[in-house]
């Protein structure tokens, strides 16, 4: 009778088990697999030479042989469940963040208490100019009737002046036409209404707030920005008069070295109109990209009030005379504080919001 195949069983399976054992790395694991488990392993070889033998032997060594073969791939299986495990440890271990690497004490000092943003503390500024020039300080509503907007100021529906403000309108279902407001000038209709209403004329009063206008965002202009309007009605006033109030505020709130000019304009509510520029403070006259160099900044427009508007709340004009003006609060901080680009002040770039605190 010829030797048995599995004559070696016992030590072939031991040598097997000690090589698992001695596994230490996934990747070696990996390169042995086929010749410890696969088809080139030792087991593999004996199931094919099993062949050979009568079948009662073949039964008794098949048998043998397939427990070898589960003692060998349970090792194999756990070997790698261990190694993997490790593996899975050392890579959580070099991940592991130790907070004390990261907490330093620059990152848990107290927050920093917030402030105004530029727009607020410009309007604080002028509102502190002109209460010290004699006027009140008002306000009216953002979202206003086509009348305040347009119609009170002598801008008649479809009147081609209604093409100087992109207005955004309002869907309330209502029936009449509701825009959120594209200046503060309705604000001076409010202003009126209520004076003649009560009997307190005259009025020496600036309402600022919050415009809107489907502007398209450059280096100065956004779609939501503020004014400041201004608005006298009293006995005897005269062009003279606004443009000394004019003057006196630019000296006040831009210092001496910048000056006013008004140019000859159009507005549907004042008679005559003007447009109220200031040096650039940015190129000092020079001319740079943010005056379109032409050395000046519109500041708003101005001009003496006309009697339509007057009728249109019910004022005397032949009793009762009036300026008014409205110019740019984000305008202004811009060209106080050299500000290239008035889109900063809309971007929360903390760089930038830092410098105001
Ligand atoms: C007016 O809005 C008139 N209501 C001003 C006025 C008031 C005239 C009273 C006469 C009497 P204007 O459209 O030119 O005018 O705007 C005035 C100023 O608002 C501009 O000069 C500018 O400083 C500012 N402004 C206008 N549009 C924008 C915008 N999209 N972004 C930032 N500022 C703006």
């Amino acid at each position: 009778m010829s030797p048995s195949p599995l004559a070696q069983l016992d030590q072939q399976t031991a040598e097997l088990l000690s090589t698992i054992d001695a596994l230490t790395s996934l990747d070696a694991l990996r390169d042995v697999e086929a010749t410890l488990t696969g088809k080139r392993s030792v087991l593999a070889a004996l199931q094919k030479s099993l062949g050979s033998l009568e079948p009662d032997e073949r039964r008794a060594a098949g048998a043998e042989l397939q427990e070898a073969r589960r003692v060998v791939t349970a090792a194999f299986d756990e070997r790698r469940r261990l190694l993997e495990r490790d593996a899975r440890l050392e890579s959580l271990e070099s991940d592991r963040l130790d907070l004390g690497d990261v907490v330093t004490p620059d990152v848990v000092r107290p927050l920093a208490p917030g402030h105004p943003s530029l727009v607020a503390i410009t309007q604080r500024e002028l509102e502190d100019v002109f209460v010290a020039m004699g006027f009140t300080v008002a306000d009216g509503p953002e979202v206003e009737t086509d009348w305040y907007n347009f119609e009170a100021l002598n801008i008649p529906p479809a009147h081609p002046a209604r093409g100087m403000w992109d207005t955004f309108y309002v869907d309330l279902g209502e029936p009449e036409t509701v825009v959120l407001r594209t200046h503060t000038s309705p604000s001076q209709i409010h202003l009126m209404e209520e004076a003649v209403a009560k009997g307190t004329l005259p009025i020496h009063a600036v309402m600022p707030g919050r415009c809107f206008r489907r502007d398209t965002p450059d280096a100065s202009h956004l779609y939501a920005f503020h004014q400041i309007e201004g608005l006298v009605v009293d006995r005897g006033i005269t062009f003279g008069d606004l443009a000394g109030t004019i003057e006196t505020f630019t000296r006040a709130y831009f210092g001496p070295d910048i000056t006013s000019r008004l140019r000859p304009g159009y507005f549907p509510f004042t008679e005559p109109s003007a447009e109220f520029e200031v040096t650039c403070t940015i190129c000092r006259g020079e001319g740079c990209r943010t005056c379109s160099f032409t050395g000046w900044i519109e500041l708003g427009g101005c001009g003496v009030l006309d009697p339509a508007v007057f009728d249109a709340v019910g004022i005397d004009s032949t009793q009762w005379s009036g300026f008014a003006f409205g110019f740019g609060v984000d305008r202004c901080g811009q060209m106080r504080h050299q500000l290239t680009d008035m889109r900063a002040l809309t971007e929360n770039d903390t760089r930038f919001l830092e410098q105001l605190s």
